[in-house]
């Protein structure tokens, strides 16, 4: 590289909602206590190092747009040159974390041993600089998707062998996440699922997955590693039907293996939206589960459907997200994983580094409006007094009795009810005060 890939970029600053630059935070300022905390210490930043470094810029009707001087990322040469335009990335931006898969630090060597040696190669080099800068790593995990050895599933494949290949790459991976001291594993089924049922025994599939994330769950007892192991639910793409297809399907997948003690979730806002659910509603049912693990946040296009990744650009969406995080304890081992990628025509280094100070500052943002609905307290108010009646020695004596006795009660005590107003659009009003 003869020049700085980030050149005359300066480390980004805190500068106040008034600032001019397009290079500065105006909400995120990592040192402002909120909540009793500080603001890098509740939201846990990440950049995901593939969409900003491995993503090429193509979509399904044309190639690459971005030229970079890591391409073409097929040898090692570049894996290193590549490892250092992210690291100086996560220097400017200061954001605490990173994530990444196997396939985005290396490229696939095609056949395990090789793969085994590069990545644990390149990850010396990550743990060396990782000793000279804050940045951590959120979550490691393999990428089972890309290489057409993964086409017909990884876990779930019919072919033992791929079964096999699988587990000693995500083997190598927890190894890996291990050694550079990370606090989540992540699994995301992009192929564990179908394309059609007319070749598919779906109970087999299952019986497969469950078992492999138990030897997952196993491997990470036995080393000791410390961090939570974490599935991400996606309802489709790439495949046409995926098993982890929401929290709710996730939850009960986890419980039928009996691995929901040992197992939590990552709940992506993309594939929230996919599955024809907001993303509030699944964290608050992983919250109220006590399933919720971290947060892939990014959002997709309203119009297109597809999971387009982008970074996240909407205050209210964001605050209701972190409402329920908040509500719920707020992140332990998680974070807030950056999972978005460019637009196509944002070639410049320097729409890469907007796109993540836009994105913090979104969440900075977005967390603090949570924070003051929080702290206003109108909406858990709200919430208690609906269900009021619930708190009466006869209404939690009902809840222990039976039809019978139940019926034998409305009528002799002429049970009516009179219908109460949800008051939704006060609710809404009201949140409209805080975003
Ligand atoms: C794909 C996706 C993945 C996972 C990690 O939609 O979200 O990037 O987060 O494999
Ligand atoms: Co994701």
């Amino acid at each position: 590289m003869n020049q700085p890939f980030f050149e005359n970029i300066e480390p980004i600053k805190y500068e106040g909602p008034e600032s001019e630059s397009n290079l500065a935070f105006r909400y995120y300022n990592p040192d402002e206590i909120v909540l009793g905390k500080r603001l890098e210490e509740h939201l846990r930043f990440a950049v995901a190092y593939w969409h900003s470094f491995a993503w090429e810029g193509g979509d399904p009707f044309g190639g690459f747009t971005f030229e970079r001087p890591w391409h073409p990322q097929d040898n090692m040469k570049n894996a290193y040159l590549k490892a250092d335009v992210a690291f100086d990335m996560f220097n400017l931006l200061g954001q605490p974390y990173f994530c990444f898969h196997d396939a985005d630090v290396r490229p696939d060597q095609g056949n395990f041993p090789d793969n085994l040696a590069t990545l644990n190669e390149i990850s010396d080099y990550f743990f060396d600089k990782m000793k000279n800068q804050k940045t951590k790593l959120l979550w490691g995990t393999a990428n089972m998707f890309s290489h057409r050895r993964w086409m017909a599933g990884a876990s779930t494949n019919p072919d033992p062998e791929v079964f096999a290949f699988a587990a000693a790459t995500v083997k190598s991976c927890i190894d890996v996440t291990h050694k550079l001291g990370g606090e989540n594993y992540v699994l995301w089924g992009g192929r564990e699922g179908y394309e059609t049922l007319l070749n598919t025994d779906l109970e087999r599939e299952l019986d497969q997955m469950g078992r492999f994330l138990s030897m997952v769950v196993d491997y990470k007892h036995k080393i000791g590693f410390p961090g939570m192991i974490l599935v991400e639910p996606k309802p489709q793409e790439p495949s046409k039907h995926q098993y982890d297809f929401d929290v709710a399907t996730c939850i009960g997948f986890l419980r039928k293996y009996n691995l929901e003690d040992d197992v939590k979730i990552n709940i992506e806002q993309g594939h929230a939206i996919l599955a024809g659910h907001s993303f509030e509603h699944e964290i608050a049912l992983a919250v109220s589960e006590g399933m919720l693990g971290s947060i892939d946040m990014n959002r997709n296009d309203y119009q297109s459907g597809w999971d387009t990744d982008q970074f996240p650009n909407n205050t209210p969406e964001v605050a209701l997200a972190y409402y329920h995080i908040i509500k719920g304890g707020g992140f332990q081992a998680g974070g807030t994983n950056f999972d978005a990628k460019l637009r196509r025509q944002s070639i410049d280094a320097e729409d890469l580094i907007a796109a993540h100070v836009g994105a913090m500052d979104i969440c900075a943002r977005g967390f603090k409006a949570a924070a003051a609905m929080v702290e206003d307290g109108h909406l858990e108010k709200a919430l208690q007094e609906r269900y009021e009646g619930w708190k009466s020695k006869e209404a939690q004596n009902m809840l222990n009795s039976d039809l019978t006795t139940i019926t034998d009660n409305v009528l002799k005590n002429s049970i009516n009810p009179e219908p109460k107003s949800g008051k939704q659009e006060k609710l809404e009003n009201h949140i409209n005060r805080f975003v």
